[in-house]
């Protein structure tokens, strides 16, 4: 999910300094993608070798590392390869044995920086394990490492390319990722290979390139059947062929020849994030999903894992010139992080369901729950614990666990919780939901409940974590680091992993099969619905600059799962466009919210279909029967909302996800309220991002 980068330079004499300050600065260009650890790997004294630098925590302690490390700094380099990683941990503590890059034995024979999640990485590493190799981190990143030498060595006779090779490996590989690979049996040779995660390569030479493309290698249909005959061998000895070296539409791109055929110096630097390359060179190509790229003797080429057998490939990849300054860079077409976030959504959301929701047969597994369900499932009662937007998210799911589990669910703020030294006792379940782990008041209810023997879970966003740390067992959202204040892909991903928890937990009742099914099903759609949620922007940006603007205060109503969606709405609301806003239950009205609605009082109020339908009509009809001009959210294709409505249009999901949907145009609304007053959107006034103090 952080920061890839990696450093190949051909016929240019570069000491090790230089090489070193070349990674470094890279990762510290993609600093802001936010991460826990870092690493580098360089070539060594002796041929073959690999040096490792690895740090927790910032770059800067990297830099300090290698600068006060007696590694020879002066060592010339004619040609080397180099590559460095930001780690944001998803398998395994941050610490430096999990720190990439990660290598396939004490000689580093291969190494890798990976980003993203390799959900098989467990079978793999028992095979592996069965197999006599040895693992000394906790990364599912390892497994590749280690694979890589494992198929090198059963292989030994084929004499495969390195691109081979790695196209063997990723033919093993589920889940989502992008990778550099560098090995001491292909000195000054690197491979690439994206799958879901960006990864792009600027090039640098003196001369001008022949051709401003590189053409994309296909396998032959005759190599494709080799490599699909792989699967990694669960008979002994079922030995893994390799693809065909010939046949290829073409063997050589045209890119990187020189007009006099002499080998020509030249530089690649390869990165997640185009931040890292502009200082180098504006001369950039991006990957595709399923792009392997090779980088050897001064030449890049770019192969396919498979012939398409889906939409076209292009043919080529074009070199692009990069115009953008570093500031835009950074925040991709987006201008605050908070807007690029909501923008994640339909990814982030997919990352916190992936390895865990198996959509053909309809069952999840959380494994950090799995040896807990049954404890849980006996516990008395739930107590959800949080403060703020985790707060919501539970709010948001806590009909649905009740409905599922018919275990007794309540939704404690962690404050108030503690104000009050709830009793809690030893068959209570409780559960801690926050973003970084570190927030202070839900660590401290969190240590309470230890002490009083209870059950405790985390969902958190933040591998290592004080919360993850210290509870029984829980559930790392993976959402990706989230650095604008106001949380957004985190709520959307703390009520997934929540929804998530609820089924598995009522996975033996038979006779909520249908609506564990129904549930999943609508899992399964919502990615692209959230996209066709985004779609709406425009609109609201409309409501924001039109009815909404110079409003002193927006009141959000709606009943059943769209309270918590109020609540959440009015929150982002208020920290980031400092506009007095409030949630309201709509069964409220009468008992006292009514009072405040006259012609001048703007609302919006949540009316998507589920059971309670009816019963918002009704508040509905009571607040413009007082005047109120609601803008309504509604579903599309809804022609039951009176003519001469304001809507904000949502697909239609299942009642208990809705709010997910829901929640979007809030958040989008929210963005566009702070935008228009100049308010800075990533850093509200007297906010932080994770409140480590009481
Ligand atoms: C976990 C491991 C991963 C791999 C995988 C195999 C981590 C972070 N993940 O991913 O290395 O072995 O399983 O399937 O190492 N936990 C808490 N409190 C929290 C959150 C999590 O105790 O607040 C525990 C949880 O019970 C589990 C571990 O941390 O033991 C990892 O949780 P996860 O949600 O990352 O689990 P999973 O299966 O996705
Ligand atoms: N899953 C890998 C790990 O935890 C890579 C994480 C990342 O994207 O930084 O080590
Ligand atoms: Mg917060």
């Amino acid at each position: 999910m952080c920061g890839i980068f990696a450093y190949c330079s051909y016929l240019q004499e570069k000491d090790r300094k230089t090489i070193c300050d070349i990674l470094v600065n890279g990762l510290a260009r993609q600093e802001y993608r936010g991460y826990d650890s870092a690493g580098i790997g360089i070539d060594g004294d002796k041929p073959g070798e690999t040096i490792f630098f690895k740090e927790v925590g910032k770059v800067n302690g990297l830099r300090k590392k290698i600068a006060e490390s007696n590694v020879d700094t002066s060592k010339t380099f004619v040609s080397q390869v180099s590559i460095a990683h930001t780690r944001w941990a998803t398998h395994g503590e941050p610490s430096v044995v999990n720190c990439h890059p990660l290598r396939s034995d004490p000689k580093a024979e291969f190494i890798v920086v990976h980003n993203g999640i390799v959900t098989n990485a467990v079978a793999l590493r028992l095979l592996l394990q069965k197999r006599g190799y040895h693992f000394e981190s906790e990364t599912d990143t390892e497994a590749v490492a280690i694979l890589c030498k494992y198929i090198y060595g059963e292989q030994a006779n084929k004499r495969l390319s390195f691109t081979e090779l790695i196209k063997t490996v990723l033919k093993e590989l589920e889940g989502s990722f992008a990778f550099v690979f560098k090995s001491s049996h292909y000195p000054n040779e690197v491979v690439m290979a994206r799958r879901g995660s960006p990864l792009l390569v600027g090039v640098k030479t003196e001369k001008k390139l022949k051709v401003d493309f590189v053409d994309v290698e296909f396998p032959s249909v005759e190599g494709e059947k080799n490599i699909d005959a792989l699967a990694v061998p669960t008979s002994p000895g079922g030995l893994l062929a390799p693809p065909s070296q010939n046949n290829l539409l073409r063997t050589q791109s045209r890119a990187f020849m020189s007009e006099d055929g002499m080998p020509q110096p030249i530089e690649f630097f390869v990165a997640s994030d185009a931040a890292a390359i502009i200082e180098h060179t504006k001369r950039v190509l991006y990957l595709e999903d399923d792009d392997i790229a090779h980088i050897a003797e001064g030449e890049l080429h770019i192969h396919r894992l498979r012939r398409s057998d889906g939409p076209p490939v292009a043919s080529i990849r074009t070199i692009e010139t990069l115009e953008i300054e570093l500031a835009e860079i950074m925040k991709g077409k987006f201008d605050h992080f908070m807007q690029k976030e909501i923008y994640e959504q339909p990814e982030s959301v997919i990352n916190t369901m992936r390895g865990r929701v198996n959509f053909d047969q309809h069952v999840i597994t959380l494994g950090g729950l799995r040896a807990y369900v049954n404890i849980i499932r006996r516990g008395r009662r739930i107590v959800f614990c949080a403060c703020g937007t985790s707060y919501h998210s539970a709010i948001a799911t806590r009909a649905i666990f009740e409905e599922l589990t018919e275990i007794p669910v309540t939704v404690e703020l962690a404050s108030d919780f503690l104000d009050r030294r709830t009793p809690i006792f030893r068959d209570d379940v409780c559960v801690f939901v926050s973003q970084s782990g570190e927030t202070a008041d839900t660590i401290l209810a969190m240590r309470y409940c230890l002490e009083r023997g209870a059950l405790c879970l985390g969902v958190v966003n933040t591998v290592g974590s004080t919360i993850s740390r210290e509870t029984h067992c829980g559930v790392h959202i993976n959402a990706g680091p989230e650095i604008g204040v106001a949380s957004t892909k985190a709520y959307t991903s703390q009520y997934i992993a929540l929804i998530m928890m609820a089924l598995q937990l009522s996975e033996d009742r038979i006779s909520m099969a249908d609506r564990r099914r129904q549930i999943i099903d609508g899992l399964h759609a919502l990615p692209s619905q959230i996209k066709s949620v985004l779609e709406g922007d425009r609109g609201l940006q409309e409501f924001a600059s039109g009815v909404l603007s110079n409003q002193r205060s927006l009141l959000i109503m709606g009943r059943g799962y769209q309270y918590a969606t109020c609540l959440e709405g009015a929150l982002k609301i208020k920290e980031i466009s400092y506009m007095h806003s409030e949630g309201i239950l709509a069964g409220e009205l009468k008992h006292g919210p009514l009072a405040l609605i006259d012609e001048n009082m703007p609302v919006i109020i949540i009316m998507t279909q589920d059971s309670l339908y009816p019963k918002v009509q009704s508040a509905f009809a009571q607040i413009t029967a007082r005047k109120a001009q609601p803008i309504v959210v509604c579903n599309e294709h809804d022609d039951g909302i009176p003519q001469g409505c304001q809507t904000i249009r949502v697909p239609k999901t299942v009642d208990c996800l809705q709010g997910l949907l829901n929640i979007i145009p809030l958040q989008l609304l929210s963005y566009h309220l702070a935008v228009k007053n100049g308010f800075d959107v990533d850093f509200p006034r007297n906010l932080a991002k994770s409140v480590t103090t009481e």
